[in-house]
């Protein structure tokens, strides 16, 4: 059963004006596209074949390039969709505030901690927020399309919210304003989505 483009639970304009619907559109229908077809091919013919992605991730042979940016690559653009969902947005709330706060202090010092971690990262990947076993959340930040998933990688834990900070995902609204992207991000983000996440992830 090779792996499929997930569809979005939303219209590609509907983060407009903070994530414009042609980013959107080009981001999932060429880029995300691209890792599935491209991860499929990898895999096909392999043990891996068959595996869930969460398997194929955290038992990755590091060396397997294709595997590793492909597999993250389809990984990581599933999950940024799904914590963009624009139905029930909710706000930051319950244990996951708890552990925000226990961690950062505050929500806005969370979000100043992860803005840094995505603004620095050199290049093209993703800043996370993770959740080990027992609750603690941390953030990290990964180059290209790793995973904190894969051994080795970033925090450790299981990302419960990412950032894209590839130039394709900001460049055509924003052009070289990562910080102004990254900005807009957190007036985009479904609370409700990573606060489940975090209670199945801790
Ligand atoms: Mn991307």
């Amino acid at each position: 059963m090779a792996f499929e483009l997930p569809k979005l639970g939303y219209a590609y304009d509907a983060l407009e004006p903070h994530i414009d619907a042609r980013t959107m559109e080009i981001h999932h229908t060429k880029h995300h596209q691209g890792y599935t077809n491209n991860l499929n091919n990898a895999i096909a013919g392999t043990d891996l074949e068959g595996k869930s992605i969460d398997d194929i991730l955290e038992n990755l042979d590091m060396t397997n390039g294709a595997v590793r940016n492909n597999g993250g690559g389809f990984y990581n653009h599933s999950l940024f969709w799904d914590v963009l969902n624009p139905e029930d947005r909710g706000r930051l709330s319950g244990d996951l505030k708890d552990a925000i706060e226990a961690a950062y202090g505050s929500k806005e010092e969370f979000i100043a901690a992860f803005s840094k971690a995505a603004g620095t990262r050199f290049g093209s990947g993703w800043a996370w927020l993770c959740v080990h076993k027992g609750g603690k959340v941390e953030i990290c930040s990964t180059p290209n399309q790793d995973n904190p998933l894969m051994p080795g990688v970033g925090c450790g834990g299981a990302p419960i919210l990412g950032l894209d900070v590839w130039e394709h995902a900001y460049y055509l609204n924003y052009q070289n304003r990562r910080p102004d992207y990254i900005k807009a991000f957190f007036n985009v983000v479904n609370w409700n989505e990573v606060e489940k996440r975090y209670a199945e992830a801790k």
